[in-house]
């Protein structure tokens, strides 16, 4: 009887006791389940930031986690890339030759341009004719400023070719349309100036500028609208020249300087007013700072100039031969540093920035011989 108890209380207690070690097994597993969540969790912060804890995806994937299985479920390695953060992505520099040039374009300015179907056929370009590759990092903001008053026409024809240009260059860039207010003579290069102003007023980034005629379009859109190490001639091979230089010292029509390049000499002259002579100022300016002019191959910078007349209140400036002789004087005093002028409207137009300006007139009116 005794034995028989005995063996009964020796299977009672082999029995508690496995159930003992059971509990103690099932207690060690849910310890390290919460423990690898706790992991999980933590790790989720620190390698992705709050967004992904966020993500339902992401949830579930921890909820159902278990020891063995979290941290390759949660798939770590993976998630950055496949997921976007809170930042945006880091995209690789633009490349020095952007694939997807066509070379040679035909250019014609006889089919009419309305500014909807310019707008219709550039929807990357964003208000105020910003645009920024969607692939890419440039490593310049280009700024393109356009001397202006009433040449609505030309303009359409300009933004229709070159904003597919600029964007196939795989370029950041603006484009600065400066209107120059009221009937008095023009003055191109002080627009210009007033363009270098404004444009880093908007976006202090800018480190080019290009400096475009509007009725100016490029006929190979390998003449990339960079700035180099030297200031840069683009507009060498017109149409209106022959396609060729008119003389070795021209730097007409479109050129381009960095930020540094541009303050070396002091911008452009203020005091030319009328047609002609600034550009040789300004080749002068550069000569004279040291700088060497650099053109692309003769037959990647050609260009076609809309036809036209000689405009109202531009006539030539019979000063212009005597002024281009004084630029080692006059460059220190007149430029950029003494550019005066009245930004009257600054209007963000889907596919350029307009902005009219008062520049005053010459200070003998009408200006003398
Ligand atoms: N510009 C205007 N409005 C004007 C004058 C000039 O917008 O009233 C700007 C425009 O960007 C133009 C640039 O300044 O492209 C240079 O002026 P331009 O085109 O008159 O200069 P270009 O050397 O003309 O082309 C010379 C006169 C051609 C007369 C030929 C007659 N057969
Ligand atoms: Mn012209």
């Amino acid at each position: 009887m005794s034995r028989l108890l005995g063996g009964t209380l020796e299977r009672v207690c082999k029995a508690v006791l496995l159930l003992c070690l059971l509990h103690f097994l099932v207690a060690v597993i849910l310890y390290f389940d919460v423990y690898a969540q706790h992991l999980a969790f933590f790790s989720r912060f620190s390698a992705r930031g709050p967004s992904r804890a966020l993500h339902p995806a992401a949830s579930s994937s921890t909820n159902c986690s278990r020891p063995n299985a979290t941290a390759p479920s949660s798939g770590l390695p993976e998630a950055p890339s496949a997921r976007p953060g809170p930042t945006a992505p880091v995209l690789p520099p633009c490349p020095d030759s952007p694939p997807g040039l066509v070379g040679r374009l035909l250019i014609e300015f006889t089919s009419p341009m309305p500014l909807e179907r310019v707008q219709r056929e550039n929807p990357g370009v964003l208000l105020g004719g910003r645009y920024t590759p969607p692939d890419c990092t440039p490593a310049q903001t280009v700024a393109v400023i356009i001397p202006f008053r009433h040449r609505e026409h030309h303009l359409r024809y300009w933004l229709h070719y070159l904003h597919p240009i600029l964007r196939r260059q795989r370029l950041r860039y603006g484009i600065y349309v400066i209107n120059q207010h009221g009937e008095d003579t023009f003055n191109r290069a002080k627009l210009l100036n007033v363009g270098f102003l404004e444009a880093l007023k908007e976006d202090s980034t800018y480190n080019c500028f290009i400096f475009s005629d509007v009725d100016l379009v490029p006929m190979d859109d390998r003449n990339l609208y960079r700035c180099g190490d030297q200031p840069r001639h683009f507009a060498i091979a017109m149409d209106k020249f022959g396609f060729r230089l008119p003389y070795a010292g021209y730097f007409g029509g479109v050129s381009g300087l960095n930020k540094s390049q541009f303050l070396r000499i002091n911008g452009f002259p203020n005091e030319y007013w009328g047609w002609g002579g600034e550009d040789d100022d300004i080749f002068n300016r550069i000569s004279l700072a040291g700088m060497k002019i650099s053109r692309p191959d003769i037959r990647i910078g050609r260009y076609r100039m809309i036809k036209h007349d000689r405009d109202k209140h531009n006539e030539p400036n019979p000063q212009r031969f005597t002024k281009i002789q004084n630029t080692k004087l006059t460059m220190k005093r007149d430029g950029i540093g003494s550019v005066r002028y009245q930004v009257l409207e600054v209007s963000r137009q889907p596919l350029f920035t307009n902005i009219t300006v008062d520049i005053g007139r010459p200070p003998s009116w009408p200006p003398r011989g």
